[in-house]
């Protein structure tokens, strides 16, 4: 563990949303600086959610300075540098667009959008602030698990020789229970999707990523298992247990549980793609597996200080997938935290999101992902939901 001494130049912060993203976010603001050398120290200036008393207590806790109870407060405040959207998707698109026209940077949580409509405008948007020293990032926090980022190096120095298929699964189980209560990532009209949206964009993004290769085209099949839900009832993290009962109020459930795709990819390789919230005892698997002509890579989030990779350069008589540990000092990020084999967890992702995004600010640099980048993942989402409505034809991807 190496504690770095950084600048103290401010970058200061207002954050919008202060739940389970707004937490994790808020951690890596206040954590990163202790870790990285950076050249601007985050500053948690306010944070913004609807009712006063609970944005208050989310403020105390994650440590902000004030509070506003309207998000257009805070981009109209002169003491905020960067807007933190960690609003469900219907708010993305009017808040960063506003953000980036008021001279802020952004960062926003995935998917960029609920629509490509909204998409595009955002990362038009983007592109136009870019000009002015605006930077705006989206939030495929993936990317920055040291494992996958070394993945990515094994795949540029060509380690896999040609990728030819890509094998993707992001599987939760939350929702399994059929009374687990409702929630906004079950309204279309908050989360524009489901499964497909919340968590079959990380591995769109990952794989896309991963490859170096772009979406060209999908097939598709969504189900929505359960079709309605308690309104009221116990939570436990994502999911928890619904009231029970002939008088107990239902909502419908408008969106996605389940998201299965095949792929074609611009480079030649193909893929199949799951994701979903019903997978029994499958916690946060993000998973996937590319197989090229000289090696091979997997990875398990359940397993994330983990990549297993498969060097087909060897003598035949010793191959096998082996399992590299990815905590040592030279692997990507780990070296900033703790000795050899310590290991780290789902929030280390979001600090090292936070270190790559201050450091080009600073540098004047565009971040990845950009706007761009989440555009390109909101349009294989698009056709992944054409496809599916259409019966599952071949839908090319728009560009
Ligand atoms: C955020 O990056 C996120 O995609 C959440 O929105 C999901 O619900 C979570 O399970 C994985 O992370």
């Amino acid at each position: 563990m190496s504690i770095q001494t950084t600048s103290t130049r401010p970058l200061r912060v207002g954050m919008i949303g202060y739940a389970f993203m707004g937490a994790v976010h808020s951690h890596a603001w206040r954590s990163a600086h202790r870790f990285f050398d950076l050249p601007l120290v985050p500053e948690l200036t306010v944070l913004s959610g609807r009712h006063r008393d609970a944005v208050e207590a989310a403020a105390d806790r994650f440590g902000f300075a004030s509070v506003e109870t309207d998000w257009r407060a805070v981009i109209e405040r002169d003491d905020v540098d960067l807007i933190d959207i960690c609003t469900p998707g219907d708010l993305h698109a009017e808040i960063a667009i506003a953000a980036l026209e008021a001279g802020k940077h952004v960062l926003c949580e995935k998917p960029l959008a609920n629509s490509v409509e909204e998409a595009e405008r955002m990362a038009a948007a983007a592109e136009a602030a870019a000009a002015r020293g605006a930077r705006a990032m989206c939030g495929y926090t993936y990317r920055r698990t040291p494992a996958l980022t070394l993945a990515r190096e094994l795949v540029r120095s060509g380690r896999l020789g040609v990728i030819r298929q890509v094998r993707a699964q992001y599987l939760q189980d939350w929702l399994a229970d059929e009374n687990a209560p409702m929630t906004w990532r079950l309204q279309a009209e908050h989360a524009g999707s489901g499964a497909l949206g919340d968590i079959g964009a990380h591995i769109i993004d990952t794989a896309q990523w991963l490859t170096g290769q772009s979406i060209t085209g999908v097939t598709a099949l969504l189900e929505t298992f359960v079709t309605s839900r308690p309104l009221a009832g116990e939570r436990a993290g994502l999911g928890g247990h619904g009231e029970v009962g002939e008088d107990v109020p239902r909502g419908q459930v408008t969106v996605d549980d389940a998201a299965m795709f095949m792929v074609r990819f611009d480079g030649g390789a193909t893929g199949v793609f799951e994701a979903t919230r019903f997978a029994l005892g499958r916690k946060n698997a993000l998973r996937i597996e590319l197989s090229g002509t000289t090696g091979a890579l997997a990875f398990d989030f359940e397993d994330n200080n983990v990549l297993e990779f498969f060097d087909g350069a060897g003598p035949a008589t010793e191959q096998g997938f082996r399992r590299i540990l990815v905590t040592e000092p030279d692997h990507p990020y780990a070296g900033a935290w703790w000795p050899p084999g310590h290991g780290l967890g789902y929030e280390h992702g979001f600090t090292h999101q936070v270190v790559d995004l201050v450091r080009a600010i600073a540098a004047g640099q565009q971040p990845t992902p950009s706007f761009a980048d989440g555009l390109a993942v909101q349009r294989v989402l698009g056709a992944v939901a054409t496809s599916a409505g259409d019966g599952s034809r071949w839908v090319p991807v728009g560009g």
